[in-house]
């Protein structure tokens, strides 16, 4: 599919097979998830979802504990230490499962990988003080993300002339800076970031990068692509976050078809459903 992609990478002793499309599960530890947000029912709660996940055939479970939510509360590196290295602690030691950490926190990369997360998935593609220098010394895979890597101005509509080739300048300068901090080539995969807010794309252009996702693989890394429950379905449908299953199973279906090596999904049975079914009819 992609020649240019080491098929089996190392994440912290676990091996991920690049050489077909994977499965991450999202898994949010933010206490706002729950309805009493107690900490200890948070960490009961989450460590049921990624056994849940794994079961279902996750390949990866994405940790997160800071949400990129407009109007969001913004919370220390203390607090999101808090949250996500007791669970990442926990379902590394678990399960036999690569877990990745999405931080843009310097304190949580060290701390996070310390406790056994095995990639750095960072919707801020290492922008923040620090945290290109602790990925680097964590010697664990990253997923750099576009986006405008700060919350734009309510008002603020993203324009591009050319969306898929500025992204992908974008991702390509990144990622030659990882290299330049000492992060092997090999160790890098690219995330276009599909949404509004941070993310910085309107509907139009998120269908637009999934139209052309194949063209983000001449980079020459691999491609993650996160659209689960996204706003462009439901600007398309019409339609609120939860009534979003099928249409985000039929976009993970294209992106896989267009050669993404890993989907990010809130949704893990279905997802990993539609892909063993598109697997059997390309191996009759
Ligand atoms: C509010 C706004 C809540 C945005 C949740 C989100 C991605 C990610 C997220 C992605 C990678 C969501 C997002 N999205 N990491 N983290 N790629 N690599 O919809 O698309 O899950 S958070």
């Amino acid at each position: 599919m992609n020649n240019s992609v080491n098929k089996s990478l190392d994440c912290a002793g676990r091996l991920l097979d690049l050489g077909r499309p994977n499965v991450m599960g999202i898994l949010n530890v933010t206490p706002d998830s729950f309805s009493d947000g107690g900490r200890y029912n948070t960490f009961d709660r989450a460590l049921q979802h990624a056994r849940e996940m794994v079961d279902a055939g996750a390949g990866i479970i994405d940790i997160g504990g800071e949400s990129t939510r407009p109007g969001a509360q913004i919370i220390s590196e203390a607090e999101e230490v808090d949250r996500v290295v007791p669970v990442i602690e926990a379902i590394s030691k678990e399960f036999d499962i690569v877990v990745s950490v999405d931080t843009s926190s310097a304190a949580v990369i060290r701390e996070a990988t310390s406790a056994g997360a095995g990639i750095v998935n960072d919707v801020r593609a290492l922008c923040r003080p620090g945290a290109l220098e602790a990925a680097a010394a964590s010697q664990v895979p990253v997923i750099l993300m576009h986006s405008l890597v700060e919350q734009p101005e309510s008002g603020f509509v993203p324009a591009y002339e050319n969306v898929v080739d500025e992204v992908s300048g974008y991702l390509a300068s990144r990622a030659e800076l990882c290299q330049k901090a000492g992060i092997a080539k090999e160790k890098i995969i690219l995330d276009p970031g599909f949404g509004g807010g941070m993310f910085g794309k309107t509907p139009a252009f998120d269908l637009q990068m999934i139209k052309r996702f194949s063209e983000f693989h001449r980079l020459g890394y691999p491609v993650l692509a996160g659209v689960s429950r996204k706003s462009f379905i439901g600007a398309v449908l019409e339609n609120t976050a939860d009534e979003r299953l099928s249409a985000s199973l039929a976009v993970a279906l294209l992106l896989a078809q267009a050669g993404a090596q890993i989907i990010r999904v809130h949704d893990v049975k279905e997802t990993v459903d539609v892909l063993k079914i598109a697997n059997a009819v390309a191996a009759a």
